[in-house]
């Protein structure tokens, strides 16, 4: 974009002056942000608005990405890049006495995602709006994101994230375009010659408002849309009327009850509970979604028929399945259509991804809650499910078959059947994943539909997770490579041949070196511990889950604690754990543990016997910017998941990416990982996928007999509960528990030698610093393949059939 430095200056004081009611002198760090933002948001708008106009007219299909989280960090720096302008900007705001960087760090993060499945839409987005791809997201916009963590006395305490206090610039409520939302209520049946009406009464009608914001695409003129909804009163007569009749508290009531819908994200992830606002909050958002989608696409187009070439509607997870059931909703009752041309429509529009096998993650509403929450599309859904195992029934015979496969099942309805069903692709998110949903959750519908069954690994965004966050890298690749790699990552192949140069080798390590100190210092002044930038930093940073098994590490640190209590001259490379996540509020288990690496931490940092060999630091407050922070700074990165239970990650593509290298199991897309590096830049241990499904089916698996014959286990597990942790005797006992007498459900104390094993390696690797940092190039040139934008085109072309459409200037 052409930067006029004296025109933006102006502008600038313009907006400070105008916004803020203040003058340069006055205005606040947080009060030039807003200004500056404002600033940006004027270029990034023409844009918008022209792009918004290029897709209008040429009609082409689009894609609409409906998800209920997105978790995209701050949008400040990353749009000044996309913008080609933050140089230019800089400079200016120098010449005005601001330090820029100060103006990035105000922005607060949007966190509107728990984890893996929010991240990666925003990565999603940012490709699809980097490659011309005329793709948008719809979603919700939350009061509050997901929570703050802080680390209280060990424990973790959550605190409302109020990311909207001081308004949010990149967004533009646009409430001419509200929609009506209608729940409760009762549907009666009006039977016509020549067909059925459907009407609904006595409901409570909510208004969505959209508010949108800007995807930016890289040096392009691409600006896509997301639309994230915010539910307020429906009609103020509704309130007037009531407050007439002296109704006052009903009026007040009904106004709470729909503001909640769009108040707080839910922050469990991989936990289903089958909670009203919940399903609320999903059909709030879908039903928007689709209605705005249907009434653009009315405007310009005549038949019906013709919907699935213009619109396809991507469900994340089964969070947005109602889209199912919503769509035929519209076309039926709302469009006139009938149910075989609506269910062709639909079925021909609607794609699935699926992003976890967990049985406890997989959404099952009662049909009690639904069926008076929505009664029409509880009635929607009935009728699905009945064709649907009647045609299974006529095809098959086959009893099995339709129990697997029903959606409505025990007063209970299954969204991950209703999304296959109403879907015309299903998609798993790494090999291993997309293989599991074939062949073990899916595998009755694989075996009927199998054309519908495909693999999308995940991405990242090389433009936020390498260009942004480790600029000094992203230098070094494109002086030795030159910069093709940053329009097409798979460039970064290309540095394979410098892997073993010893000039990239010595400026890679001086930028690993200068990325561990700047973190090293954020740990000095946050928590007063001094981590050594000679140690290894080994990173094991996502949510806290039992499957996850940051237990695994907890306890090995413990050995080596162990080990160096009794021989403190044991040669290791000196090491820094460090930990970050966050807990599921009502997950006890997480939190305990979250509470063992404090306590850990504190005893180990303080052992001066140990000469600072090892060191453990919980970071709190796990976010995306936090992220950008740690994975440039990373040595080692931990994705050491029980086969078979990480759909994919994506934390373990940004570490690679980073040049760290992965000690990791053979899980999710760590494998896909392993197969572009190869088995000697990658350490991998453990129990296979199917080792543990060998072990799950046949039993056969006992933690006492490793307890027992293990000394080194047994010493840790009992450090749990003897006093080794002298004010919490009891405290870990139910962590020891899950290990013990109940059996290990995640093959902990299984896994426990080969990881020590893999750790030993890993201690062996890195004191070869050119070996190391071979290893560690090596990973950077393989890492092309796990850009989101790979992945964006993958789906664009596999899945959605849409093709790039060039923005003119
Ligand atoms: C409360 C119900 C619920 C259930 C599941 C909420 C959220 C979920 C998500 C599916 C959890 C999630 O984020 N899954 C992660 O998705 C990533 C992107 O595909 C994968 O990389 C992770 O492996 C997967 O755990």
């Amino acid at each position: 974009m052409y930067f006029d430095k004296e025109r933006f200056k102006e502008e600038f004081i313009q907006k400070l002056q105008s916004m803020q009611g203040m003058s340069l002198e006055e205005a606040s760090v947080n009060d030039q942000y807003l200004a500056l933002g404002a600033t940006i948001r004027d270029y990034i708008s023409r844009k918008w608005i022209q792009t918004k106009r290029q897709y209008q007219e040429k009609n082409d299909k689009q894609i609409y990405y409906f998800s209920m989280e997105f978790l995209l960090g701050k949008l400040l720096d990353m749009n000044l890049i996309n913008m080609g302008i933050r140089e230019e900007c800089r400079a200016a705001l120098q010449e005005l006495g601001i330090d820029l960087s100060l103006l990035i760090e105000a922005e607060p993060d949007a966190g509107l995602g728990n984890g893996g499945l929010g991240r990666l839409a925003a990565c999603l987005l940012d490709s699809m709006a980097a490659m011309h791809l005329p793709g948008h997201g719809c979603g919700i916009r939350y009061k509050y994101g997901l929570f703050e963590q802080k680390i209280v006395d060990h424990h973790q305490v959550e605190l409302p994230d109020n990311w909207l206090k001081d308004g949010y610039v990149w967004e533009y409520r646009r409430p001419e375009k509200s929609v009506e939302v209608r729940f409760w209520g009762r549907v009666t049946q009006i039977v016509q010659p020549d067909k059925w009406l459907f009407i609904h009464e006595d409901y409570e009608p909510v208004l969505a408002v959209p508010y949108d914001i800007p995807m930016v695409g890289y040096h392009n003129n691409t600006v896509n849309t997301l639309r994230l909804w915010s539910a307020e009163p429906a009609q103020l007569d509704f309130d007037l009327s009531s407050f007439n009749r002296g109704d006052y508290i009903r009026a007040v009531e009904y106004r709470h009850s729909v503001e909640r819908i769009s108040k707080i994200l839910y922050p469990d992830d991989t936990h289903y509970e089958g909670r009203l606002l919940r399903l609320k909050q999903q059909y709030f958002f879908v039903s928007a979604g689709l209605q705005s989608i249907l009434s653009d696409y009315k405007r310009k187009n005549r038949l019906w028929q013709g919907l699935p070439d213009k619109i396809s509607v991507h469900i994340n997870d089964t969070h947005p399945a109602l889209a199912i059931p919503e769509l035929m909703r519209l076309l039926m009752d709302e469009e006139g259509l009938g149910w075989d041309e609506a269910w062709t429509i639909t079925t021909s529009t609607v794609s699935y991804t699926n992003h976890t096998t967990l049985p406890e993650a997989l959404e099952r509403w009662p049909v009690d809650m639904v069926k008076s929450l929505l009664p029409r599309i509880y009635m929607i859904i009935c009728e699905i499910h009945e064709r649907l195992c009647y045609t299974i029934w006529e095809q098959t015979k086959n009893w099995d078959l339709l129990r697997e496969i029903s959606i409505i099942a025990d007063g209970e309805i299954h969204m991950a059947r209703l999304a296959v069903t109403g879907s015309y692709s299903v998609n798993g998110v790494a090999q291993l994943h997309t293989d599991i949903l074939r062949k073990n959750i899916f595998a009755g519908f694989h075996s009927w539909q199998p054309y519908k069954f495909n693999n999308k690994t995940n991405g990242i965004t090389h433009r936020r997770w390498l260009i942004k966050s480790n600029p000094l890298l992203a230098k070094l690749i494109t002086d030795t490579i030159d910069g093709s790699w940053i329009k097409y990552p798979w460039d970064l192949i290309q540095l394979l041949r410098y892997t073993d140069d010893e000039e990239v080798q010595q400026r890679f390590c001086e930028i690993k070196r200068r990325n561990k100190e700047a973190l090293a210092k954020f740990i000095k002044n946050k928590y007063q511990i001094a981590v050594s930038t000679d140690s290894i930093f080994d990173v094991h940073v996502k949510r806290i889950h039992a499957y996850k098994r940051q237990i695994l590490n907890v306890l090995h640190i413990m050995h080596l604690y162990n080990q160096l209590k009794e021989n403190p001259d044991w040669d290791i490379v000196p090491r820094t754990f460090i930990f970050g996540g966050k807990a599921a509020p009502g997950y006890y288990i997480a939190k305990q543990t979250i509470k063992l690496i404090n306590v850990l931490a504190e005893i180990i940092n303080h052992d001066n016997s140990i000469q600072g060999k090892l060191k453990v630091v919980f970071l709190e407050n796990y976010s995306v910017s936090l992220a950008e922070l740690v994975v440039p700074a990373a040595d080692v990165s931990e994705q050491i998941s029980t086969a078979s239970k990480e759909a994919s990650g994506t934390g373990n593509m940004k570490f690679m990416m980073n040049g760290a290298v992965t000690i990791g199991t053979m899980d999710g897309a760590n494998i896909d990982i392993k197969n572009a590096v190869g088995d000697s830049d990658i350490v991998i241990f453990g129990l296979t996928a199917q080792q543990v499904f060998d072990y799950y089916a046949f039993g056969g698996y006992n933690a006492w007999d490793i307890y027992h014959n293990d000394s080194r286990i047994k010493r840790v597990l009992d450090e749990l509960i003897n006093g080794f942790f002298p004010n919490e005797k009891e405290e870990f006992r139910p962590l020891y528990n899950d290990l013990l007498p109940n059996n290990d459900e995640y093959f902990v104390l299984k896994d426990f030698s080969g990881y020590s094993e893999a750790q030993r390696i890993v201690d062996n690797k890195f004191r070869n610093k050119q070996g190391w940092c071979s290893m560690a190039l090596a990973n950077i040139a393989h890492s092309g393949i796990f850009s989101s934008d790979r992945m964006a085109s993958e789906y664009s072309v596999g899945i959605w059939k849409i093709k790039p459409h060039i923005i003119t200037g």
